[in-house]
């Protein structure tokens, strides 16, 4: 039995991490094995705090053993990592894409950096940042950053579209083969953009922003997860970035008329099996 090791965290309540991430590759059809780096009561965007802690970092190095002894570790289809809890945490990941690669060659490693925004800053504990920009992204098949995320990786201030495509190439000549900018805030105010970049063009996903009072959490983990099944399915990098702007999309469109701050991904399950929406991708190098 095939299938994707996600590493990422766990809420009780709401969708963030794993708790985003899991429910959507499983309605695609995935086996999940999922990883817990920390286990919180809620994500960290509540003003009233949360409870939780961060799992040791040899958990997840002993869990990946326990794997490999029952002989499985040669199913693993792609590592999925998300947000870490410390850069112990961190180095553990490498050693699992590193088993996991020698188990199956074929296995791919989608690496979300999850370190914070624009707005909000750096959002994960110290140390953590720096270790995935000098080890985990540079590693990685595939990377799945924010604007902010995609300047701490490669240095480059991102003002406008070019300098994006800039950017992306310069993340592309660090290692990775598919870079998937899960939101590119800079380049319009009134449509939300993506771009991906590979050797082979750049290209742009967008889709409406919806009126929220405040943003649902979560967002990226469930874009990541998405791109990584849908090119999993594939093989495809264009069908799945176009996949996961259109089911993200129609998660967002039945949080906003639910009118809930956590991701209503399972009310909106059907959609993330069949997207209702159906922008286009556009070709811009
Ligand atoms: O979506 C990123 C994320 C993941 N996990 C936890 C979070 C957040 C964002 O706030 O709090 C626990």
């Amino acid at each position: 039995m095939s299938g994707i090791l996600s590493i990422q965290s766990h809420v009780v309540y709401g969708k963030a991490g794993n708790s985003s991430a899991v429910f959507p590759l499983q309605r695609m059809g995935f086996d999940v094995w999922p990883i817990h780096t920390v286990q919180f009561s809620n994500h960290t965007q509540y003003e009233q705090g949360w409870t939780g802690r961060a799992f040791a970092a040899e958990d997840i190095t002993e869990l990946v053993s326990g794997i490999d002894n029952i002989g499985k570790l040669d199913q693993c289809l792609a590592v999925l990592s998300g947000y870490q809890g410390s850069a112990e945490q961190c180095e553990a990941v490498i050693d699992t894409v590193k088993r996991v690669k020698a188990r199956n060659p074929e296995a791919i490693y989608t690496c979300d950096p999850v370190m914070g925004d624009p707005a909000k800053g750096c959002i994960v504990a110290p140390g953590v940042a720096e270790v995935l920009v000098s080890q985990l992204m540079p590693m990685a098949d595939i990377i799945v950053p924010n604007q902010y995320e995609l300047t701490q990786f490669t240095g480059l201030e991102i003002n406008n579209l070019q300098d994006a495509i800039t950017a992306c190439q310069a993340a592309l000549s660090k290692g990775p083969k598919l870079v998937v900018v899960k939101h590119l805030h800079s380049v319009s105010n009134d449509t939300f953009t993506m771009m991906m970049a590979s050797e082979d063009g750049v290209w742009l996903a967008e889709r409406p922003y919806l009126a929220f009072s405040k943003q649902p959490v979560g967002v990226g983990d469930l874009i990541s997860a998405l791109f990584t099944g849908k090119y999993l399915s594939s093989q495809n990098s264009r069908i799945a970035f176009e996949f996961c702007n259109n089911a993200s999309y129609s998660v967002l469109e039945k949080t906003y008329q639910l009118n809930e701050w956590e991701l209503q991904t399972i009310a909106a399950q059907d959609d993330i099996f069949f997207p209702r929406n159906k922008y286009k991708l556009k070709r811009i190098a």
